[in-house]
């Protein structure tokens, strides 16, 4: 097996100690950092996604796949910034003000950068005002907001309403969370829904029109 489907493997098996290492060993054989991330890692992560999406993994298993890739991600990190590789998009994301969750939120984060995103993470109970601070700070692709509580989601509609007031043109807007719904989305004019972490990083994907994995 190469090293890249080693890589895609490790991350796959949630493997923290063995994906670094598979790094190190690409990297010392002259293997591009781009290819690792993207033919590895990367690669990994959507499969971790898929399962994730098709019941074949739970919670626990991607948050372990994320560990990994986060361990592989760290060692690749300078190697990428020296060879100049970009992320293909920017999404800011956060859990709406008034509401602490952030499990879903933290997996969907994990999903974008599994993507090829970079992921700046607000944190939780996130004001509109700092969605749009964000957003003035660098350009930004897509914004996602997470809300647990009934309570919490009409903050997510506020949130849309500022950034479509304040920023020309708005970045793509999606939402998510155990209590929103597709016709939530629509009816707060948000761009998309994510049902689960895999769908809504599909979803920002197909939204800044990157390509499917
Ligand atoms: Co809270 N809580 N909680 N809680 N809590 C719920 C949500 C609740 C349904 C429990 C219940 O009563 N059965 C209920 C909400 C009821 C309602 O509004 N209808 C509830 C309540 C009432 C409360 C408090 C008000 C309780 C109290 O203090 N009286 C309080 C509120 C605090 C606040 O936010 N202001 C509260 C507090 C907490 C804890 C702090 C104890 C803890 C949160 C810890 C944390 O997140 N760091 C907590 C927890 C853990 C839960 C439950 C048990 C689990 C939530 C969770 O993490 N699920 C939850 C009951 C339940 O769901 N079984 C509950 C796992 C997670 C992976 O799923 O977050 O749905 P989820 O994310 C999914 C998708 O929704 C989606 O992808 C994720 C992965 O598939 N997704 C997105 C999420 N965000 C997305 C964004 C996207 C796309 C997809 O695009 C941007």
């Amino acid at each position: 097996m190469s090293v890249l489907a080693q890589i895609a493997e490790a991350v796959i098996n949630g493997d923290e100690v063995a994906t670094p290492k598979l790094i190190e060993q690409g990297l010392a054989a002259g293997t591009p950092a781009k290819d690792l991330l993207n033919e590895g890692l990367l690669k990994g992560m959507t499969e971790v996604g898929r399962r994730f999406r098709e019941g074949e993994y739970f919670v626990p298993e991607v948050l372990i796949a994320a560990e990994a890739m986060k361990a592989g991600t760290t060692l690749l990190k300078p190697h990428l910034a020296k060879a100049g590789v970009k992320p293909a998009a920017t999404a800011v994301i956060g859990t709406v003000r008034g509401d602490l969750h952030d499990i879903g939120k933290n997996l969907v984060a994990t999903m974008l950068e599994g993507a090829g995103f970079e992921v700046i993470d607000l944190g939780v109970d996130v004001s509109p005002e700092k969605f749009v601070d964000a957003c003035r700070q660098r350009p930004v692709h897509v914004v996602g907001m997470s809300a647990l509580l009934t309570t919490t989601m009409p903050m997510m509609a506020e949130t849309i309403k500022l950034l479509r007031a304040q920023l020309q043109p708005p970045p793509k807007l999606m939402i998510g969370g155990a209590p929103v719904t597709d016709e939530y989305a629509a009816k707060i004019g948000a761009d998309g829904y994510g049902r689960d972490a895999a769908t809504g990083a599909e979803l920002a994907k197909q939204l800044c029109r990157l390509g499917r994995n």
